[in-house]
């Protein structure tokens, strides 16, 4: 017997890739886990008849030869197939794109860092000439979609984006597709939970990110905690957010949601015992007091190296600090014989304001060359921190509308980053 399965919590991506193993492989029985989420129980219901996906206890596990594992890489998160792990001569295909290694030996595998799993699956159909209906291209759409955020996660690759093109052409429906994805269903205990999350916000800093991390005890099952703590994380606006969540039995649920320039998930969720991507994961963790593991969590984030671009990579330096006493004259002068653009103006130590060239152009009279630089000066100053992420820069300067951001680090300007910096690095040209 073959048979295609998935991991637990079955997402669309882990329903498309199962569907689209049955496919590669034409004769092979697809066994989804019990916990599915929501979106996914969605659709199973839709198109009840057109599937026909068994669970694992329906089957009988010794007469299996063959086995497909899709959209994972570990055993732990296969439903009730774990005891094959130790079966002699089991075949194992692996189709995956999770960056972290897993623990599933296979004798032949596809593991490609990709948006969605469901993408190299399509593109070997489409390669192999097999047929995609309607139906199964809407399925395999709304894989894609979920994985990569409809196309906007950074993870998302080009080749996510090919074979969404290519599942149009096979009439994918996207009335369906918009649907399920609206169509988060949240349950009685979800809310609740949420509510009780809601009310014990607590947020910190640590390298410049936000972050929350919210310990909150369930009691029996809740459906898919993951869509508690995204929601819980797109409310209250942080750059990370964690749900840790006491069970009965010693065991805590982690689950996280970074932004896209927050701190890496699969790094802090690998180092817990669990994984994910970058910008979500989660993690079992058996026997450690959750304020351990939130202590974890903050160690792992304020010690966690970043190989990414820091402000301190982009910023200038030195800058040319002037008084709010120089004249109007002498700064043109300064700013142009060491071809600046503006320069934060410092008061006994402290900074006060910010003169830019853009502020020339509020003197309309000669005379006015001669008044001091605290007469033109912007003193709104939104400043910002070396180790902040160059996307928060752009964020600072879109909100608090400034072109010109210091760089602070123990209360001194050691830098500038302005909107041209970060335009040159995120397009590799200026403004026009
Ligand atoms: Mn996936």
């Amino acid at each position: 017997m073959r048979v295609v399965t998935t991991h637990r919590n079955t997402d669309l991506d882990g329903l498309a890739s199962v569907v689209a193993g049955t496919l590669l492989y034409p004769g092979s029985l697809p066994v989804l886990s019990k916990q599915i989420n929501p979106n996914v129980k969605f659709f199973l219901t839709a198109h009840k008849r057109m599937l026909d996906i068994k669970t694992a206890d329906e089957i009988e596990l010794d007469k299996i030869e063959e086995l497909i594992v899709v959209d994972t890489n570990q055993w732990k998160r296969l439903d009730g197939l774990g005891q094959l792990k130790d079966k002699p001569d089991l075949v194992i295909h692996l189709w995956d794109h999770h960056s972290t290694q897993g623990n599933i030996d296979a004798q032949w595998k596809r593991q490609e860092t990709l948006g969605a799993n469901i993408t190299a699956m399509v593109e070997e159909m489409k390669e192999r000439k097999i047929q995609i209906s309607p139906m199964v291209a809407t399925l395999f759409l709304a894989g894609i979609y979920e994985d990569t955020g409809n196309m906007s996660f950074s993870s998302t690759t080009p080749r996510d984006s090919y074979a969404a093109g290519f599942l149009l052409e096979c009439k994918a429906d996207l009335d369906i597709v918009a649907s399920l994805m609206g169509s988060v269903l949240y349950s009685r205990n979800q809310k609740k939970i949420l509510f009780e999350m809601l009310q014990n916000v607590k947020t910190v800093n640590i390298n410049g990110y936000s972050i929350s991390i919210n310990i909150q005890p369930i009691d029996g099952h809740v459906d898919t905690l993951a869509q508690v703590v995204q929601k819980y994380s797109e409310t209250i606006g942080v750059d990370a957010a964690f749900g840790i969540f006491p069970q009965k039995e010693g065991r805590c649920i982690v689950i996280g949601r970074s932004k896209r320039d927050g701190p890496d998930m699969a790094v802090i969720m690998g180092r817990l015992g669990g994984g994910g991507h970058p910008s979500a994961g989660s993690a079992l963790v058996k026997s450690v007091p959750p304020q351990s593991i939130e202590n974890l969590i903050l160690d792992l984030i304020e010690n966690h190296n970043q190989s990414s671009v820091r402000i301190s990579d982009l910023m200038s330096f030195p800058v040319l600090a002037v008084s709010p006493e120089l004249k109007m004259k002498a700064l043109r002068k300064q700013l142009r014989e060491n071809g600046f653009k503006g320069a934060p103006v410092i008061e006994d130590g402290k900074l006060v304001g910010m003169i830019t060239r853009t502020h020339f152009k509020k003197l309309k009279r000669e005379d006015q060359w001669d008044a001091p630089v605290k007469a033109f000066m912007a003193r709104n100053i939104v400043t910002i921190e070396p180790g902040m992420s160059p996307m928060q820069a752009v964020r600072k300067i879109i909100t608090k509308k400034v072109g010109h951001l210091p760089v602070i680090e123990d209360g001194h300007v050691i830098g500038m980053v302005t909107r041209s910096d970060l335009m040159v690095y995120f397009y590799d040209q200026l403004p026009k």
